[in-house]
């Protein structure tokens, strides 16, 4: 990809900013996908981190989740600084410099009951804005069936937030003021919704606005284990806005409410219009 073209193209800015959500085939190769699915089961088996797990029972699988695991692995932190994706996160914001946020696991074991609960980002988090975009890894084959990612095209422009939910419901995130989200899997909510999802190979991605409504069935195989990488990117207009019920970062921006949070320690700079990435001029 150069600065202006590749893999990223009008059409797919164009697909993002109507629906809220693009999927990008073959953003990373097998031998990335490789290296990070090896990292992704190795951050599960340690049980080290920032880690929830859905309550389940014996039997109805394992639903782990994790954050920040590009502090701890270099192969995150490699995939963070140094791939094709803070490019990506660059032209859906269309930005001029693209900061680092934090990064999250998504693994559902064969067989795991749990759904991902309907939801949207902004509420679990101390920011406001719209150049806020995740970028979903596939590290696994993902269908409807190994619990694919579904979203509501258009919801980001509803302007709504739903409360937030975890995988393991803590109630200090459930700020009880706020609208539950619907079940858009189960039919319930706006009956006209269009509601989106893709069969994906390793290493294809789901890039989706803050605002997108989204949710996620169980894990119906019986061999797959699904592996989904998030990787948040924060572009011009976020506003540091540290409300309760939103999650701990690993520093907070040190600015006052209501600036952007321009602090390279606690949201690195990875890719800037004109330098490209960073991560390539510090080698
Ligand atoms: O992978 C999942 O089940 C949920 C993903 C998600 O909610 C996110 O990336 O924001």
């Amino acid at each position: 990809m150069n600065e202006n073209h590749g893999i990223v193209g009008e059409q797919d800015v164009a697909d993002f900013e109507r629906d809220g959500v693009v999927c990008l085939r073959g953003v990373l190769d097998a031998e990335w996908c490789e290296s990070l699915r090896d990292a992704a089961l190795a951050a599960m088996a340690s049980g080290q981190g920032r880690t929830r797990e859905a309550k389940l029972k014996p039997g109805e699988g394992r639903f782990y989740s994790s954050v920040y695991l590009s502090d701890a692995d270099a192969r995150f932190a490699r995939a963070r600084d140094a791939s094709a994706l803070p490019q990506i996160a660059a032209r859906l914001m269309r930005a001029e410099r693209v900061r680092f946020f934090y990064d999250q696991l998504f693994i559902k074991a064969p067989g795991t009951v749990a759904p991902t609960p309907w939801h949207n980002d902004l509420p679990f988090w101390p920011f406001l804005g719209n150049d806020l975009v995740s970028i979903w890894v596939a590290l696994s084959p993902v269908n409807a069936a190994t619990s694919g990612v579904q979203y509501v095209a258009g919801s980001h422009r509803w302007n709504k937030m739903f409360r937030a939910i975890t995988p393991d419901y803590d109630p200090r995130f459930m700020d009880e003021s706020m609208e539950v989200c619907p079940d858009y899997g189960a039919g319930e909510g706006d009956p006209s919704a269009r509601v989106l999802s893709w069969d994906m190979q390793p290493g294809d991605v789901l890039c989706h606005h803050p605002l997108t409504v989204h949710g996620a069935a169980g894990n119906a195989s019986a061999t797959t284990t699904r592996i989904g990488w998030s990787i948040r990117y924060l572009g011009a207009d976020v506003r540091w806005d540290p409300r309760p019920h939103t999650m701990t970062l690993r520093r907070d921006p040190q600015v006052a409410p209501g600036a952007y949070p321009a602090d390279d320690e606690a949201l690195p700079v990875v890719w800037e219009r004109g330098r490209g990435l960073l991560a390539e001029q510090a080698a």
